[in-house]
């Protein structure tokens, strides 16, 4: 059988010159691919020697360092499954997705081994162990009495590779469940659409600046680089000064729009800086037309910006060279996210499901490689969002040109999307109705200069009782992970309702859309 693990095929990219960089590290750290290989074997015996069954997984909350980057790639070399947690997630959060996933290991930080190892084991995982920003902890000091050589596990293009998990319109999250296969098809898809140079066609070199628990940061800029033989510059967290001072050496940086709306405020933005740079990209969000249009004119270049999800890492780009599929069109359409990638089939339903012609408006629907499986344990979930014919509905809603662009114009799903960060009403607002106090509540996204757009609550406290909104938001700062926090609060006598009884929150984010302007 042919091995489809993901990690021989990002191994078998290395340069052939091992000794080389491949990552430098903003504490002038230097990884060469030689190290990355080692160190990726030896946490890999690791795994191997805790005799796991096959498939399991592996949950990390970790703070950013190659480290980490390292454990993912090991984990794919052994043959499990990794499942990523934002570190911002808080006890109650941590609690879903370990129950959940039911983890064979969870490695966390040191600091948090604490309330981080009681959830764990009360859930039943055997092992927990350590890793601080700083290469501290328990995780490396047991790797380190393994050996440095190990055979990738013999993987098929089918089985688990990760599981993201990502929230639907009610309830917890879900699990998606993502390949072998969906992953390298994707990396070798966009290594072809945004021209990514090997060492041997004179090499790019990627700003690495997201976090790593996200198909951003951790599969389209970590793949995109490793199955190219790329160099990257490792930041552990982004600094718009930091990402200026190293561009001039860089080829490749990939952002949400926050990254480049605050990159644009500092005066350090010149075309000087990004002298030697191929590709800017954006995505995660809406790039708003402006953002792509003032980074043309201080830099010159007009951003790609490109659609994806969890469920299917990327769907679709705007082109970096003509397009062969498209007439050879080549422009990039700021407020559009390109064309559906090479392979990725995408259309455009209306509400009986049936496909739209070019210009109108619809639920995106998507088939191709990089769709997920499905739901993690969530069998009827997963059917719901698959149509009889196979294609995913995204939740997203939009409409092709007639050009082949596919712009995106809203969601179906309730979501809020804040510097790239997914944040579900529905979670929000379970939390906030169960406090003392209140009636009801509605979160809504308004839009905001530097995150896009944020979270405002609204609540209707129970009759005769006093709700102070600083309460609400302190309350929500104890439980919840800080980016889902509503940037305000506010306490009202009721909410608009249409006929049905239901709450219209199309008016509240009407009545409330300037509060950030
Ligand atoms: C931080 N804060 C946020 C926030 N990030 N609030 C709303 N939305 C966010 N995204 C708040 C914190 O709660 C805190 O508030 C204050 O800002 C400062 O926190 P911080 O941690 O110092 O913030 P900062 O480092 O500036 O982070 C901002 C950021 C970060 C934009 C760099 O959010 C980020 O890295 N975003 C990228 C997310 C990402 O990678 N998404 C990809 C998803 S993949 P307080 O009140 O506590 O002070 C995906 C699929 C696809 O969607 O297509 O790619
Ligand atoms: P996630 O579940 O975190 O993977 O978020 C996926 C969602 O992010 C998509 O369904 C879209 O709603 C949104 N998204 C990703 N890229 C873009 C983009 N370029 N423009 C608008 N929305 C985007």
């Amino acid at each position: 059988m042919n091995n489809h693990n993901l990690f021989a095929a990002l191994r078998a990219a290395f340069p052939q010159d091992l000794d080389a960089v491949a990552v430098e590290t903003d504490q002038g750290l230097l990884y060469s691919w030689r190290d990355l290989d080692r160190a990726t074997a030896m946490l890999a015996n690791l795994l191997d020697s805790l005799a796991l069954p096959a498939g399991s997984r592996i949950a990390v909350q970790v703070e950013k360092s190659v480290e980490a980057m390292m454990l993912y790639l090991a984990t794919l070399r052994a043959g499990h499954v990794f499942l990523p947690l934002n570190t911002a997630y808080q006890s109650a959060e941590i609690e879903y997705f370990i129950g959940n996933a039911e983890p064979a290991v969870v490695v966390c930080s040191p600091k948090s081994f604490g309330w981080v190892s009681k959830i764990a084991f009360k859930a039943g995982t055997r092992h927990v162990f350590t890793l601080g920003e700083d290469r501290s902890g328990s995780l490396l000091e047991r790797a380190a009495h393994f050996g440095d050589q190990h055979q990738p596990a013999l993987r098929a293009a089918d089985d688990l590779a990760a599981i993201l998990y990502t929230s639907g319109t009610t309830g917890r999250s879900k699990g998606a469940m993502l390949t072998h296969g969906n992953m390298l098809s994707n990396a070798l898809t966009l290594k072809g659409y945004w021209g990514w140079r090997t060492p041997e066609e004179g090499g790019d070199v990627l700003i690495h600046a997201l976090p790593i628990f996200h198909v951003h940061g951790l599969f389209v800029a970590i793949h995109g680089a490793l199955i190219n033989g790329s160099k990257m510059i490792w930041l552990a967290r982004f600094d718009p000064k930091q990402v200026l001072q190293h561009m001039p050496r860089a080829t490749v940086f990939m952002g949400v729009p926050t990254l480049y709306v605050r990159l644009l405020a500092e005066p350090g933005l010149t075309r000087e800086v990004v002298k030697n740079m191929r590709l800017f990209v954006a995505g995660s969000a809406p790039l708003l037309l402006e953002t792509f249009n003032e980074w043309r004119e201080r830099t010159g270049h007009a951003i790609v910006e490109r659609y994806g999800m969890s469920e299917t890492v990327m769907l679709a780009s705007n082109p970096y060279r003509p397009d062969p599929r498209h007439g050879n069109q080549d422009e990039r359409r700021g407020g559009t996210v390109g064309f559906p990638l090479p392979g990725v089939s995408l259309r455009v339903v209306g509400e009986d499901g049936r496909p739209l012609p070019a210009g109108e408006i619809g639920g995106i629907e998507v088939k191709g490689p990089n769709v997920f499986k499905g739901y993690w344990r969530m069998p009827e979930k997963t059917a719901e969002e698959f149509t009889a014919d196979g294609f995913f509905k995204t939740g997203d809603v939009g409409r092709v040109d007639e050009h082949g662009y596919v712009c995106i114009v809203g969601r179906s799903k309730d979501l809020i999307i804040s510097g790239g960060y997914n944040v579900y009403p529905a979670e929000i607002e379970g939390y906030i109705n169960e406090m003392p106090g209140v009636a009801e509540s509605a979160l809504v996204g308004v839009p905001h200069p530097d995150f896009g757009e944020v979270g405002v609550a609204v609540v209707i406290p129970k009759a005769g009782t006093g709700l102070e909104p600083e309460r609400v938001i302190a309350e929500l700062k104890s439980r919840l992970a800080n980016f889902k926090i509503p940037k305000r609060c506010f306490v009202v006598e009721e909410l608009p309702r249409n006929t049905m009884g239901k709450v219209q929150k199309n008016l509240l984010r009407e009545q409330y859309k300037a509060l950030f302007a």
